[in-house]
């Protein structure tokens, strides 16, 4: 599966910190961390809640220090079009990843003439619209229905659709881990890819890694084509690789075996 490296993100302290300080040194330190541990995407989020003008400033910032470490796929991640497409301009790889649109009209409208500047580009579309997040998984499954069909009379292939049924937390809701399977499992039926922000679920409790393993493992079992995670933490790809080998995708177990055998895990 697809590796969303998330340690790149303006709401953690430090990374804040390193953006508003310009220090190169910190911010490629963590995409290397990301890469070395196996990311195949940097997702990028500038978004340090001082407005429009300085999200875009900073997200070219970080792509500068991307580059500066290598040409590696890229995640554009920002709630408003207008940084994603400034942010865009800067990207030198064909293969990047926009993170994300979703069921809102206004957004919808906003994004699919930035689509059509880059065809081949992925796109993460998150099951929620003006209401905001659906409590039930039916309704999820409904705006993900509607935006693939926008998008795909926009002329993107299903195999560059991510869907996000979005993750959140168990502990406000028991219910919020298994309404995500839900949805993920009739998604998948829809022949688009899949992907989620896997720490939201443990949110708010302790032992998180412990959590997000498991959590992951029950995604993969329902068919998820990638996550937004930190690759940094060892137990997170034991759990992709063994969830991958339990449920048929591991021929000959040969990726279990290297794992064990080359102390990767
Ligand atoms: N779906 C999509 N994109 C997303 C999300 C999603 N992008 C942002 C987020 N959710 C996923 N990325 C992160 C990045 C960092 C952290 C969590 C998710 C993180 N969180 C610490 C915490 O929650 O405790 C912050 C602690 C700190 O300040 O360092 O590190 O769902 N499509």
């Amino acid at each position: 599966m697809l590796i969303i490296g998330e340690r790149i993100n303006g709401t953690r302290k430090n990374i804040k910190e390193g953006i508003e300080s310009r220090d190169k040194q910190l911010i490629k330190k963590e995409i290397k961390k990301q890469i070395e541990s196996g990311a195949h995407y940097i997702d990028l989020n500038a978004g340090i809640g001082k407005g429009k003008e300085r999200e875009k400033e900073d997200i070219k910032w970080l792509i500068e220090c991307l580059y500066e470490v290598g040409e590696y796929p890229v995640c554009i991640d920002s709630a408003d079009p207008d940084v994603i497409d400034f942010a865009l301009s800067f990207v030198k790889t064909d293969d990047k990843m926009i993170n994300s649109i979703n069921g809102e009209k206004e957004k919808i409208d906003k994004i699919l003439p930035i689509i059509k500047k880059y065809p081949e580009s992925k796109i993460i579309c998150l099951t929620m619209d003006e209401n905001g997040i659906p409590s039930d998984s039916k309704k999820r499954v409904e705006i993900a229905e509607r935006v693939i069909k926008i998008l795909n009379e926009a002329g993107v292939k299903n195999e560059n659709i991510f869907v996000d049924c979005l993750v959140e937390p168990v502990s406000v809701n028991t219910q919020n881990g298994i309404v995500f399977l839900q949805a993920l499992k009739e998604v998948k039926k829809f022949g688009v890819k899949t992907t989620c922000g896997l720490s939201n679920v443990s949110f708010g409790l302790p032992n998180r890694k412990l959590i997000n393993k498991y959590f992951l493992a029950l995604c993969i079992y329902e068919g998820i084509d990638s996550a937004i995670i930190d690759p940094t933490v060892s137990d997170i790809k034991e759990a992709i690789c063994i969830a991958e080998m339990l449920t048929g995708k591991d021929e000959f177990c040969m990726n279990y075996i290297k794992g064990i055998r080359c102390n990767i895990f």
